[in-house]
């Protein structure tokens, strides 16, 4: 399997996050891809590409311009308000609010333009994010060009990320960004299966109201998990896309044998949908050790997930999200994809 690296992700690094009341150092760091890149480069799995630049219409395709052109110049802003750190948004146009007018304050259009004071702004956000997109785009070239499947190594990742929204780690919506592509490229229906951790919230919205893209994911129960007001079982689609959404949120601690049954179900679903594209949100995240995660995967789970994803038939995008257990990222990937190989 060839996989595209974005060299460009060690440009994002954020140092902090906030977490109960305190800045304790970030989760989403540039170590994860470099223990990925290690392990895919130790497992001999293929090729490495780099990414070939498509330019930001693409982008452009599932966020809105006016979002674009915030996270591009955001750091530059920051820095003229005498930003020293990273920036944070601490405030959001929730209920009752307007989010109609764009204010000129920045510290306001970072809470516009976010859904959370969890996903800090760097000085190489959009760098790693643009080439993030690219590097999906250069995967997904690959596969429409007749390989069976291609792996997206890049960071940050991207399923949080909404038309016009960061949050979750996320800026740039890969797996929306390659779905539009397909389309745009001349595919009919393309399927997006989501197995990190997290409910896909911003994947899910960006097709909500469509028919073209079926979103499916396996979740931790929003309930208790990020990210909280997105991603329940009754969440179907609306009007034309009503039927092409599904939900299969499981509670924190579910075991196994319940993540498995839930991912079956899910892969009928989306068989019966017969997409000519399936598009993997893959986030390790689900492993047993991740420290902000609470299901119990481990390598021969996700040897077994890789198998079955294969045995869908289609060809296939994997890109990659969460999974915050640093060391252990590289090889719970690998597996993923050495299991497909083997499926
Ligand atoms: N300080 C992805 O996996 N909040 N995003 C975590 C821990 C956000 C995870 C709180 C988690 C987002 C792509
Ligand atoms: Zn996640």
């Amino acid at each position: 399997m060839k996989t595209v690296y974005n060299q460009h992700h060690g440009a994002h690094a954020a140092t902090h996050e906030f977490f109960r009341g305190r800045l304790v150092p970030a989760f989403e760091i540039p170590a994860r891809a470099d223990f990925v890149l290690q392990a895919v480069l130790g497992a001999e799995l293929g090729p490495l590409l780099e990414p070939v630049d498509h330019g930001a219409a693409p982008l452009a395709r599932v966020h809105s311009p006016a979002y674009l052109k915030f996270i591009e110049g955001a750091w530059a802003e920051w820095q003229a308000l005498g930003g020293e750190g990273d920036a944070f948004p601490a405030v959001w146009p929730v209920r009752s609010l307007r989010s109609d007018v764009v204010p000129a304050s920045f510290a306001a259009r970072m809470g516009l333009y976010s859904m959370d004071s969890g996903s800090p702004l760097t000085a190489g956000v959009w760098e790693a994010a643009y080439w993030g997109a690219q590097a999906t785009l250069t995967g997904l070239d690959a596969v429409l060009a007749g390989e069976r499947s291609a792996y997206v190594l890049t960071r940050p990742p991207g399923h949080h990320a909404g038309a016009d929204f960061f949050g979750g780690y996320c800026f740039i919506n890969n797996a929306a960004v390659a779905a539009q592509a397909a389309l745009d490229s001349g595919l009919q229906r393309v399927a997006i299966l989501d197995v990190d951790y997290h409910h896909g919230n911003g994947t899910q919205a960006i097709f909500y109201e469509r028919a073209d893209v079926f979103y499916a994911s396996v979740h931790g129960d929003p309930q208790t998990e990020y990210p909280f007001f997105l991603g329940h079982a009754d969440e179907c689609g609306s009007g034309a896309g009503l039927g092409f959404n599904a939900n299969f949120p499981l509670p924190a601690g579910a075991s196994n044998a319940d993540w498995f049954a839930a991912l079956a179900t899910a892969l009928e679903r989306l068989q019966d949908f017969a997409p000519e594209l399936l598009i993997i949100s893959l986030g390790v995240d689900t492993y047993g050790g991740d420290p902000i995660s609470h299901f119990t995967l481990d390598l021969p789970e996700f040897s077994r997930m890789g198998q079955a994803i294969a045995e869908f038939g289609a060809p296939t995008l994997l890109l990659q999200e969460g999974g915050y257990a640093t060391e252990a990222i590289g090889r719970n990937v690998v597996a993923v994809l050495q299991g497909f190989e083997a499926g």
